[in-house]
């Protein structure tokens, strides 16, 4: 048995990124494939209650101590990835590194390239799901501006910070505007296919 395909969803703020891997999950774990389901933040760890604080305006950071918990936060987690990943197992990630660094060049003034360092040989994933939300159809969404980053301004800047750091190997862009049943079907199809490229050959790479 080969290993397990590192899959990631990116998107802005409700793009439906939470909606859609649990669909995919659900969708995976009925057609017997073995897969666990990650978020990052991961608010149930030491440092995830900090960021949880962070977000929720309970304390204050400076944007980029807050940027290297959340990166922190990834590392805690990592041999775990790779183990389930080795065992066979897909695993299905809500946000990860490109978060990281698309929210912290945003909200720090520091550079994209800066904000992408602390991630640096983390595993990288195999695909990368790119959400693709318009302004107008994020504030219709549920409990819209309630966190830290939920601005229009700082949501413009995040998104020019995707757009950079999307590579045409990995990110697979999908209008995310559409009912939830038809971005979960094209998402499904997509994701099949790297779980069978994983499980064939291609070794786990390093976050560049
Ligand atoms: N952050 C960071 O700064 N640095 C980092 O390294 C990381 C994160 C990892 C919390 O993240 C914050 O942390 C986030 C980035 C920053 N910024 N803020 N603020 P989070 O991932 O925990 O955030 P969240 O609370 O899960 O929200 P979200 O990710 O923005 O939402 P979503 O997961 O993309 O959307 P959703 O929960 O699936 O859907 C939102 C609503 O829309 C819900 O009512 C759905 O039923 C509805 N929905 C979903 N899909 C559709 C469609 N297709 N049509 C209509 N309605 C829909
Ligand atoms: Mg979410």
């Amino acid at each position: 048995m080969g290993r397990g395909a590192f899959i990631v969803f990116e998107g802005l703020d409700r793009a439906g990124k939470s909606t859609q891997v649990s669909m995919l999950t659900d969708a995976l774990r009925e057609r017997g494939v073995a897969v666990q389901k990650q978020s990052f933040p991961d608010r149930s760890t030491a440092i995830g209650k900090l960021i949880d604080d962070y977000l929720t305006k309970k304390v204050e950071f400076s944007p980029e101590a807050a940027h290297l918990l959340f990166s922190a936060n990834r590392w805690e987690c990592k041999d775990r990835l790779i183990k389930s990943l080795e065992e066979g197992t897909t695993l299905v990630v809500d946000r990860y590194a490109a978060s990281g660094a698309a929210y912290a060049a945003a909200n720090s003034g520091q550079t994209l390239e800066w904000c992408s360092q602390p991630d640096r040989g983390l595993p990288a994933p195999d695909l990368v799901i790119f959400l693709r939300v318009g302004e107008e159809e994020q504030q219709k969404r549920a409990n819209w501006g309630e966190e830290r980053f939920e601005r229009v301004e700082t949501q413009r800047k995040i998104g020019k910070n995707f757009d950079r750091l999307a590579d045409s190997r990995t990110w697979f862009g999908v209008d995310a505007q559409r009912d939830k049943a038809a971005i979960h079907a094209e998402i499904l199809e997509r994701v099949l296919k790297a779980i069978h490229e994983c499980a064939d050959q291609s070794p786990l790479e390093n976050q560049e």
